[in-house]
């Protein structure tokens, strides 16, 4: 097995942008490079080790919900080939090869465009305090976990460094990209979800939720970051969903089960992983990445 990637090293080029898992390079006025590493969070923190090859299966795993989605949603890909690669990052090929795209930069919406089809995480939290999800009312009497009457668009505002998204209402999201924008990615985050889902069910997997971001390139509004990951997602495993509490996760749940087990109190710095831990978890993104694909090999 390689060793996980945990950090990227670029030379001169600029970083952008680093999210807990995700690094962006600036290439020129047009392009960026787009990487994901092997680093794994869980709690909120990224933990000490990463999970090998996770950053190979995210990323090729992107890459197939974007060419599934084509006919639907244009997309911020320019390659995935390392050997289109700008000539700048010949040096880095072995760090980056299957973890990261060239994409076109976008002028992303501040909104993370949030679709939930079962009641989880802050939805489950919104629910119980209101009784509605971002300002949509939700039947009574609903359970954690529970398949909600049809898919509802849940939009989130990014909060900068670290601090959890907060839910934001739909005419919240009008204020901040205007009534035509927001009607854009409420109707393109609801179609791209139902396809995607259909796919999943069909695979044995109920995707319970998911987080798009969009942007604009030339006018037009294109799907960017990472798309349908484990680590933007909820799968969960169809066999065994069982309603009324939380589900395991399909990816994280040894890690979650392991952190839980030594009272890790969340507080920085995160644990190192067993070994152990390590190999399954990474067993579990291959799994999620052969049922999704169709495909052994990444
Ligand atoms: C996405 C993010 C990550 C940290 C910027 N095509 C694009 N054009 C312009 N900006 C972005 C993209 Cl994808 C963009 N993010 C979110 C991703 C690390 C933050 F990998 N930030």
């Amino acid at each position: 097995m390689q060793n996980a990637l945990l950090e990227t090293h670029l030379g001169s080029l600029s970083l952008t942008a680093r999210g807990k898992v995700r690094d962006i390079y600036l290439l020129n006025e047009n392009e960026l490079l787009f990487v994901a590493t092997d680093r794994i969070s869980a709690f909120d923190h990224v933990l000490g080790s990463g999970i090998p090859d996770k950053g190979r299966i995210l990323t090729q795993l992107s890459l197939f919900w974007f060419d599934f989605l084509r006919d639907t949603v244009k997309n911020h890909v320019l390659t995935a080939d390392p050997a289109k690669f700008p000539v700048e990052l010949t040096p880095y090929l072995d760090q980056l090869a299957g973890r990261s795209m060239v994409v076109r930069r976008a002028q992303m919406f501040p909104v993370e465009c949030v679709v939930r089809a079962y009641l989880s995480g802050s939805g489950w939290k919104d629910y119980q305090a209101t009784g509605a999800v971002c300002g949509i009312a939700l039947p009574k009497g609903l359970r954690e976990s529970d398949r909600l009457p049809e898919p509802i668009f849940t939009p989130a505002a990014k909060i900068n460094t670290g601090g959890h998204d907060e839910n934001i209402s739909f005419e919240d999201v009008i204020a901040t990209v205007g009534r035509e924008n927001a009607e854009s990615l409420r109707r393109l985050t609801l179609e791209i979800f139902e396809k995607a889902s259909r796919h999943a069910e069909n695979r044995g997997l109920i995707l319970a939720d998911t987080k798009f971001e969009f942007g604009v390139i030339d006018g037009e509004i294109v799907l960017a970051d990472e798309v349908l990951t484990p680590d933007s997602s909820r799968y969960w495993p169809a066999d065994g969903y069982a309603p009324g509490g939380p589900q395991p996760s399909f990816d994280k749940q040894y890690v979650r089960d392991y952190l839980e087990s030594i009272r890790w109190n969340k507080q920085a710095p995160a644990p190192a992983l067993p070994d152990e831990v390590v190999e399954r978890t990474r067993a579990k993104y291959l799994e999620a990445f052969r049922l999704i694909t169709g495909r052994s090999e990444l």
